[in-house]
């Protein structure tokens, strides 16, 4: 059986992180994918993903946003693509929502710059945007967004320079503790480690017993369509966004990499699924949702449809994620339910969870996802 320091289930976009990180600080690793490297079955896939400071989550993340923001972009000088487009990044929604107002507070406990627009204000300077009178909004100009697969690839390329082992279609079975680490079984073969870290993504709960009805898989669908005016959703005139409405909680892109303008719904705990058994073809159900809230409030983006795709949330209790080790398994380090909004992050979870398997700790503030918190 071979012996490594460390295991990595799941090489998606938080546990490639993990893969370099630990390979870099020199650790012998193995990563097993039961998909390919990358895919785009789980959560890290659909071409663009948000990162942005403005936290309206919490202020609490800004800290490991920064943290993150720079190791993306030491990832990107070393990878031949870019990695990270920043295109400043909008919270709106009716004057005084919490959206609004706790990206605002984040932006000053943090002293990171922002404008506080109105809804007449945003639509002068991007044209695209055309929100009801009475919405506000905070454009920070720091906020762009990712390329996911291509950040997997320039992590997975990393960790294969530092000598890791990656294996893709290599499903994990179940791991034991032994009297010094693990023992991982594949379908395909048998492994043994000093530590092990589980990054599965909306699996997780497979392997953690702890994690079933905390990290709970969630059916989402994104939506890609044709804009009227196309010149308004271009990266350099079109901020990312977030954006609250009495139809829910939505988040879009300018358009890149698909002739259409990116948009979808945070669905929380609506659509509960099994990751292995779920409709994962859009529906026409689907489409009609989106492409009402398009036709409402950014009409110059809602021509024809251009692409669908589903995407799973793995969502907590209280939306914030589980970084910790495993009370009865210090050996065992596990980084899940990402709750929707856990991409951005995944180079610094990548080096919180080589902390983690490494020292057993980590200079992080964590303490907001420790698992006893449930
Ligand atoms: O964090 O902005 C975000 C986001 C958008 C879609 C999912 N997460």
């Amino acid at each position: 059986t071979d012996r490594y320091d460390a295991i990595v289930v799941g090489v998606g976009g938080m546990g490639s992180a993990t893969v370099a990180h630990l390979a870099d600080r020199g650790a012998d690793v193995l990563g097993l994918e039961r998909y390919d490297v990358p895919h785009g079955y789980g959560s890290s896939h659909g071409i663009t993903r948000i990162i942005r400071l403005a936290y309206y989550e919490g202020a609490d993340y800004v800290p490991l946003l920064r943290r993150a923001d720079d190791l993306w972009t030491d990832l990107e000088a070393d990878h031949d693509r870019q990695l990270l487009y920043r295109t400043g990044s909008i919270d709106a929604g009716p004057a005084g929502d919490p959206l609004v107002e706790g990206s605002k507070r984040s932006c000053e406990e943090h002293d990171l710059e922002y404008e506080h627009l109105s809804s007449a204000e945003l639509s002068d300077r991007y044209p695209g945007y055309g929100l009801p009178e009475d919405y506000e909004a905070i454009y920070q100009p720091d906020g762009g967004f990712l390329v996911p697969e291509q950040c997997i690839v320039a992590h997975v390329e990393r960790a294969h320079r530092a000598g890791a082992t990656i294996r893709a279609r290599e499903r994990v079975v179940d791991w034991r503790p032994t009297a010094d680490g693990v023992r991982v079984e594949t379908d395909h073969d048998e492994y043994e480690a000093d530590r092990l870290v589980i990054t599965a993504g909306a699996w997780a709960a497979r392997f953690v017993d702890a994690l079933d009805g905390i990290a709970v898989p969630e059916r989402q669908v994104l939506a890609w369509l044709q804009p009227r005016e196309p010149d308004r959703f271009a990266p350099d005139r079109f901020p990312v966004w977030n954006l609250q409405v009495p139809e829910g909680r939505f988040y879009g892109f300018p358009v890149h990499g698909v002739p259409g303008f990116k948009f979808g719904r945070y669905h929380h705990r609506e659509e509960t699924v099994d990751p292995d058994a779920f409709e994962r073809e859009p529906t026409q159900a689907d489409e009609r949702l989106l492409r009402e809230f398009a036709e409402t409030y950014f009409p110059d983006g809602a021509g024809p449809t251009m692409r669908l795709k589903t995407c799973l949330f793995t969502n907590t209790p209280d939306d914030h994620f589980v970084l910790d080790t495993l009370p009865d398994h210090p050996q065992v380090a596990v980084a899940a339910g990402f709750s929707g909004h856990g991409f951005k992050f995944a180079s610094v979870i990548g080096e919180i969870m080589a902390d983690l398997a490494l020292e057993g700790e980590t200079d992080h503030p964590i303490g907001m996802f420790s698992l006893d918190r449930f």
